[in-house]
């Protein structure tokens, strides 16, 4: 558990808050918004997900079938490529795992995976970076209902890779046969994003 009251509980809090930021990452309190573009507003019966193979579609899920998935608990520490990381941030929502599951998708049919969002906005992921627990489709934050602002009604998380990964309104995950290049992933920033690693772009080891 963090300790952040008394003196003593203070110096404790900040040696493990140091060992716990990535590389020239700052923490902050706060929970910046960060949009290429205006906030998206999908009305929830307008809303749904779906999943595909190359043009095909696998599986979909209105809203209502949605929350009707099993539900996972994360809390867990976040990191932005813009240098700030959040500690501690509460999430609620539908694992990839149990997403995959409920498509009866016992093996993924490839190792790429092209996340797309209401808005246009996309990010290219290892789909070993989604299962085993990584990542989920976040539908709540702190116990409220995810904010439009921060992606609701639903977006991706997966809190191990820099926070760009974490594609906001969410509504269509794509298997590929390779890894192309997203939104960001095509103007410069690294196609994985591991934070310990510092792969913020293209080059980065
Ligand atoms: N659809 C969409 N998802 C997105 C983005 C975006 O512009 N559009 N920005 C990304 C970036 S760069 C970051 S740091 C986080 C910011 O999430 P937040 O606004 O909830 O802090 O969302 C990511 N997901
Ligand atoms: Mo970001």
């Amino acid at each position: 558990m963090h300790v952040t009251r008394g003196f003593k509980g203070k110096r404790r809090t900040d040696a493990t808050d140091r060992a716990r930021l990535p590389p020239g990452q700052y923490l902050t309190p706060e929970f910046p918004v960060l949009t290429a573009g205006p906030t998206i507003h999908t009305p929830l019966d307008r809303w749904k997900l779906a999943l595909q193979n190359g043009g095909s579609l696998v599986a979909t899920w209105t809203w209502a079938e949605f929350e009707a998935l099993p539900q996972t608990d994360l809390q867990t520490d976040i990191h932005c490529v813009t240098q700030w990381s959040k500690f501690d941030t509460r999430w609620r929502g539908v694992t990839i795992d149990d997403i995959f599951r409920a498509a009866d998708l016992a093996v993924p049919p490839t190792g790429y995976l092209m996340a797309h969002c209401d808005g246009g906005y996309t990010t290219n992921l290892l789909v070993s970076d989604l299962i085993d627990g990584r990542a989920m489709i976040a539908t709540h934050y702190d116990g409220l209902p995810l904010l439009p602002s921060h992606g609701g009604p639903a977006r991706l998380l997966l809190p191990h890779l820099y926070f760009w990964k974490s594609a906001k309104w969410v509504r269509r995950l794509a298997f590929r046969d390779k890894d192309d290049p997203g939104f960001w992933e095509s103007r410069g920033y690294h196609l994985r994003g591991d934070p310990w690693r510092e792969q913020r772009y293209h080059g980065d080891p």
